[in-house]
């Protein structure tokens, strides 16, 4: 990543923002909202002026139970939206949010500063890609596949194991040449966790960090929190998504995955606020 996107994505004293765009015809809470490249723009932009300091355009669902897309029906999603982001744009700073090395590579040619893998780096030349192009990278723990994730949620200690397994991960993706810098670790909430899972791996999100690596976390709108509050529509879900990385704010570098930008911003403005006059 170039000094400048760095610099873009880690602000002194307040986690950085990713703002969600599924380019998908069925993400679960924003699926088919932007069926044009123009219209996804539009939302790309609007993030970006309410605060967002990273776009995370993704063009293949991974809503439990979902099938795979191949390489050229998700390359034909998102690039047009990324070229025509970064013509309108470009300071953006933009994650290409996919699994497939192929996609990824072309994402990072047409100018993304990062990938967003799902899968830790699952397909082979995933790190090569991203190393050769000095580019930073998300490794995010998912148990299996989209398709058969929730089928099995038990752990011995989900903490452990999903720690350990991106530690390994991260160890993985420096040996393939990628900066320790440009490493971040995200224990995918919703990934093959069950409600205590997801709690128990929000809460040791400072022993995560201890890892040395930047920290993601990914809780917009998920369904733990109707399993908690009870609300069965992800987009009243704002508040629960809140609450769930209020935690994560005092970490020394995090990036919050997000819906709500706007609102996002302003929690943490105040939170931020408060915490320095405590
Ligand atoms: N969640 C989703 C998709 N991509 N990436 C990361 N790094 N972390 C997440 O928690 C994550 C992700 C699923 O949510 P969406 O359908 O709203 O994008």
């Amino acid at each position: 990543m170039s000094q400048r996107a760095l610099a873009r994505i880690w602000r002194p004293g307040r986690p950085s923002v990713m703002g969600i765009l599924n380019v998908t015809p069925d993400s679960f809470s924003d699926g088919g909202r932007f069926p044009t490249a123009g219209e996804a723009v539009g939302h790309a932009l609007a993030m970006i002026a309410a605060g967002a300091d990273i776009v995370d355009v993704g063009g293949e669902s991974t809503r439990p139970g979902s099938e795979g897309v191949d390489d050229a029906v998700e390359a034909g999603r998102v690039l047009p939206v990324i070229a025509e982001l970064l013509r309108r744009r470009p300071s953006a700073v933009i994650s290409a949010d996919t699994s497939k090395a192929r996609v990824a590579d072309a994402a990072l040619a047409a100018g993304a500063a990062l990938v967003n893998d799902v899968s830790a780096g699952r397909d082979p030349g995933m790190f090569e890609a991203v190393a050769r192009r000095g580019a930073g990278i998300v490794l995010m723990h998912m148990r299996g596949a989209p398709r058969t994730m929730q089928r099995d949620t038990a752990y011995a200690d989900v903490v452990a194991e999903v720690h350990e397994f991106l530690a390994s991960r991260a160890a993985a993706a420096v040996a393939a040449g990628i900066s320790p810098e440009h490493v971040m670790l995200d224990p995918g909430i919703g990934f093959g966790k069950d409600l205590e899972g997801n709690l128990r791996l929000l809460a040791a999100l400072p022993d995560l960090a201890a890892l040395g690596h930047p920290v993601v976390v990914g809780a917009s709108r998920k369904s733990f929190i109707a399993k908690i509050a009870g609300e069965s529509d992800p987009g009243f879900r704002l508040a629960g998504s809140l609450a769930a990385i209020a935690g994560a704010t005092r970490l020394a570098r995090t990036i919050v995955r997000v819906h709500d930008v706007a609102e996002t911003v302003q929690f943490l403005a105040v939170l931020g606020a408060l915490e320095g006059a405590a």
